[in-house]
Order: C-alpha cells, then structure tokens, then sequence
C-alpha cells in the first residue's frame, strides 16, 4: 500500500483508503465478487464515500449490504457505472425501512433520486422502498465514476451551510426526481438531518449496469483529491451528449 501514502494526507483520502485496505484484504481469496458489504459505516460526503470493490476486471456490482446505525445515519457509495442506460438501484425486496436513494456525480451535483418506488406505490410491503429506474430521461449518460447514497425519507441532501436548499426538486414520494435547478452551488453540502422514521438496521440496494472497482484505484484517489475525476466525467457527459445529438 505504500504506494498509496502520499494520497492518505487528506482526510477525505483517509476514509477512503481505510475502505481499500480492508476490500485489499477481502479481494485476495476467491470471494463473491458481486455484492459490497459497507465497511464500518460509509461516509455522507463527497471525501467520505465507501468506494466499492470486487476481485475481478470486469466484475459486476450486484448488491451493496450496508446498514443504518441510527435514523440520521447517510451512507455514500463510490460506483462505478459501466452501462449508463441499464443503470439501476433499488431497495425493493431489500429491507423494510423507508429508504430514499440518490445518485450524484463524482463531485456531488443531484442527478436522480427517488424516495418511494413507483410501481410498487400501492403494495403495502414495498411502497416506503425506493427504485432508481433504468432508462429514465434523468439517469446517468456517461460511463464513470458516481457516488449513490441512500437515506432514511426525509433526511434529504442540501447544497448545505448558509442556504441548505434542497439539491433535488420537490415532487410526489413516488416519483423519479431530478435535480433542483434554482439554487446554487448546486452540489452536495450537507443533509437535512431530520426524518419521521425512527429507523435502522440493514439495507441491501439491488444494483444494474454498475462495475465495482477491481483492484485499489491509486489513479483514482490521486484524481478525487484533485477534483480531476469530477471534470474528466463532465468532459464525457458532454461528448457523449455531444455524441448523441449528432
Ligand atoms: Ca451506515
Ligand atoms: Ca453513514
Ligand atoms: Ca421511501
């Protein structure tokens, strides 16, 4: 890991790399490649994601297992998204809790989230779960890295401190929300830090179209303590948008 060092002196990189050593360890037998189990207890911030991991290059990420410590309890995951149009996450069939998922960029802006799935709105066993959707107009376009977070209903990311505006807009329960367009910086800050449930305990967030991480990502610590990650993925959402529209 001594390779790693000079990326440990942030403290952002430190939770981060703290993931890495202990996946390093889970990687080097012949593990289940396909599901992440939370570390300790993931991060809320953009510095203190988990990142993910699995022991294969082209592995896919099936499932992260984590759990809620407390009700105010908001964990992020560093993913990576191979397949942007078969993207999905979801909670159902995952715990009873009333959850709500997000994904952001690498840098925290609000792409999508969703509070109670959809299709599932009117069955009494799964209507508080919640289902980012593959194919939605408002998911994910490029391959790369994102961070998905998962919270308790109500506990919402703000673009935080002085204006805690909420990051994505306000809709139904039910429905596939995108950003908040009228606010600025438009980027996570911070949670609300409230929420009717006095909930917690495991959560498994169902994944597609996700790879985990297959080996301890130096060029990516080096990039998220740089910030180069969040403009490379901003380069590639615009050629691929650019792509697309041609
Ligand atoms: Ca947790
Ligand atoms: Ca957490
Ligand atoms: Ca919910």
């Amino acid at each position: 890991m001594s390779k790693f060092l000079p990326f440990l002196r942030s403290a952002g990189a430190r939770h981060v790399a703290a993931a890495l050593i202990v996946a390093s360890t889970l990687i080097a037998g012949p593990s289940v490649a396909s599901v992440w189990t939370e570390q300790g207890d993931a991060g809320q911030t953009q510095a203190t994601a988990q990142q993910t991991y699995s022991n294969g290059p082209a592995a896919s990420l099936d499932s992260i297992g984590g759990s809620f410590g407390s009700m105010f309890d908001v964990d992020l995951y560093l993913i990576h998204i191979v397949n942007p149009g078969a993207f999905s996450a979801t909670t159902v069939g995952g715990t009873l809790m009333d959850t709500q998922l997000f994904l952001f960029s690498l840098g925290g802006a609000g792409i999508y989230m969703n509070d109670d799935d959809p299709l599932y709105a009117m069955d009494a066993n799964s209507f508080l779960l919640s289902t980012l959707v593959a194919g939605s107009v408002l998911g994910p376009v490029a391959e790369g890295f994102y961070l998905l977070g998962i919270s308790l209903n109500g506990n919402d990311p703000t673009n935080g401190a002085p204006s805690n505006d909420l990051l994505f807009a306000s809709g139904l329960s039910t429905e596939i929300r995108g950003p908040n367009g009228s606010i600025s910086p438009a980027v996570l800050g911070g949670f609300t830090g409230t929420t009717n449930f006095d909930e917690q305990g495991a959560y498994t967030i169902k994944l597609t179209g996700v790879s985990a991480v297959p080996e301890p990502a130096s060029g990516l610590l080096a990039a998220l303590a740089s910030g180069l990650c969040v403009l490379v993925s901003r380069k590639g959402s615009r050629k691929a948008a650019a792509t697309k529209a041609a």
